[in-house]
């Protein structure tokens, strides 16, 4: 009986190690992975990190196009939607954007007179996020 038991604390022990090295090269980036986050944007929608510099943001598809922009203070940046349905460039809070419903085809400028990072939303559709990040 005891042997049984043995044997069954080995087996426990072999299977935690087996854990152990399945989850720690489930971290390493692999480049097969990279395909697979890509894909998933939702969490990377406000990503600073893919800042592109430019002063025009379009939306279509439920998406603010560029998510994410860069510009310097000053700078008017200018809103299209080109989608099919209304959508608003409205800022997350504070000073910022706060458009009307701009139907499709509609435009929207605003600009940016102090730096840091300024998130903003559609109300219509809460889920579309995007910044704006400007520096001196
Ligand atoms: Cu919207």
């Amino acid at each position: 009986m005891k042997k049984v038991i043995l044997i069954l604390v080995v087996l426990v022990a072999i299977g935690g190690i087996f854990l152990v090295s399945r989850s720690s090269n489930k971290s390493t980036p692999a480049g097969s992975n990279t395909t697979h986050t890509s894909s998933d944007a939702s969490p990377s929608a406000t990503d600073s990190s893919q800042a592109v510099e430019t002063d025009t943001v379009t939306i279509t598809n439920f998406k603010f196009s560029p998510a994410v922009i860069k510009v310097k203070k000053g700078t008017t940046v200018h809103w299209t939607n080109k989608d099919g349905v209304a959508h608003t460039v409205t800022a997350d809070s504070g000073t910022g954007p706060k458009s009307d419903n701009l139907a499709d085809g509609a435009t929207y400028d605003y600009t940016y007179t102090q730096t840091g990072n300024f998130s903003y939303h559609c109300n219509i559709h809460p889920g579309m996020k995007g910044m704006v990040i400007v520096t001196d």
